[in-house]
């Protein structure tokens, strides 16, 4: 029978607009961050009442789980991109973003998923190691129906719009926060001494969608407005500082909240505590090339291994007075990605074109904003992106390939071909 099929983009859409109301119902602080941000944006000449977020992050336990993740992304449009190695920052996993990669796509929504996997392999004791291997191994995080549903889009090539619904109702129950927790309290102080992430990705029935992420359009306003409001805001804005030409992802949140949650051996009031949820803000701008790349590498690093004395904004301004502020010298000296619109006139405007991807140091900086009190670790085993591709099944898509093709594209195009 020949189905109508509606669109990826379509349901992304829903099972964003879903998980959305579900997040904003668990966190109630959460919604009152998206109050700010429309206040700020609209104080700033931009509506942003309704609009949907622009990412969110989970945890998850096995290759199993992962498979299955891109799987059930792939339904929504959204393709494995980038390798991020979070070890190297005293976190024990590795990640990828999955996203849109066609320029249509992200014009229809833009929405990525930062999704990591935990490194059994780091957990030092051989004992524990096995031990949360067994644990992940009993558990199943989707839904039968949800499963079902994939495999239904795959063979059909897409799903009807009341496939979708069922789909979209399916899966975000993978996303949904579990007060009880699978382990006995004793088990979730051992994982947790291991590493806080270790427990959190453990010690539960799935993987709770730990942020979502608005976007604004004034970032350091938002940031300097949070107390004042009740947030526990993260000490400083990752990423690149302000600029006239903005470049990649700045980023900042409140700390993750510490809620009640039961553990196996615990009856009537008797309570735990897990720290694992917070809300982000982003603020995103031009993709750059691997040259620019390169430079926003060094000067990060140079303001991080700064003198402490000096503040640490004021380092990052230092640093970042190396890399060129104006458009036609980040084009000239091939930094940034951008294409070029040929007016009816024939004046020529140059418009950059927009990340879409994350940073592993700011990524590592939002980890470790909520591992307050975490001994942070050193992991020497090398980074594995083979080994994070064989759980995937299949290899991750580099981001530089895809801003490449979008540049190339839009030098022929008569239309803008690549969406900010
Ligand atoms: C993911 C942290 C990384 C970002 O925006 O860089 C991230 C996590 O805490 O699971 O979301
Ligand atoms: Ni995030």
């Amino acid at each position: 029978m020949a189905r109508n099929l509606v669109t990826t983009d379509d349901i992304r859409g829903r099972f964003c607009a879903a998980l959305s109301a579900m997040y904003r119902a668990e966190v109630p602080l959460y919604a009152d961050l998206i109050a700010l941000v429309d206040t700020i944006n609209a104080a700033h000449g931009h509506d942003s009442a309704g609009e949907p977020e622009r990412h969110g992050a989970i945890r998850v336990g096995t290759a199993q789980e992962l498979a299955m993740m891109a799987r059930a992304f792939a339904v929504l449009g959204m393709e494995p991109v980038g390798y991020y190695d979070l070890a190297m920052a005293g976190v024990p996993v590795h990640s990828t973003a999955f996203r849109p990669v066609t320029e249509a796509a992200l014009a229809a929504n833009p929405f990525r998923v930062f999704c990591s996997l935990l490194r059994l392999d780091l957990i030092a004791d051989a004992a524990l190691r096995a031990e949360a291997a067994a644990i992940l191994a009993r558990r199943q995080i989707f839904r039968p129906a949800a499963i079902d549903l994939i495999a239904q889009a795959e063979a059909q090539g897409g799903l009807d719009s009341q496939q979708a619904d069922a789909f979209v109702a399916a899966l975000l129950e993978t996303f949904r926060w579990h007060h009880d927790a699978t382990v006995d309290s004793t088990t979730y102080r051992r994982l947790s001494g291991a590493h806080r992430l270790v427990a959190d990705i453990v010690a539960f029935k799935g993987p709770h969608i730990n942020h979502l992420t608005p976007r604004t359009v004034q970032i350091d306003a938002v940031q300097a407005a949070m107390p004042a409001h009740g947030f526990d805001a993260k000490d400083t804005v990752e990423g690149p500082p302000a600029r006239a030409v903005p470049i990649l992802l700045r980023q900042t949140s409140f700390r993750a909240l510490t809620e009640a949650v039961r553990f196996t051996d615990q009856t009537g009031n008797t309570i735990g505590r897990h720290t694992a949820r917070f809300g982000e803000i982003e603020q995103r701008g031009a993709a750059l090339t691997r040259k620019g790349r390169a430079l926003y590498d060094a000067l990060l690093a140079r303001a991080l291994d700064g003198d402490r004395a000096v503040p640490y904004a004021v380092r990052l301004a230092q640093a970042f007075a190396a890399f060129p502020d104006d458009l036609a010298t980040l084009v000239d000296q091939r930094l940034i990605h951008a294409r070029r619109h040929i007016g009816a006139d024939g004046t020529i405007t140059i418009e950059p074109i927009r990340y879409e991807d994350f940073l592993p140091v700011s990524a590592a900086g939002i980890f470790q904003s909520n591992l307050a009190g975490e001994a942070r670790q050193v992991y020497d085993e090398a980074s594995s992106q083979a080994a994070f591709e064989a759980a995937l099944g299949r290899a991750v898509i580099d981001p530089f390939d895809l801003y490449a093709a979008c540049e190339a594209q839009a030098a022929f195009a008569p239309e803008p071909a690549c969406q900010g």
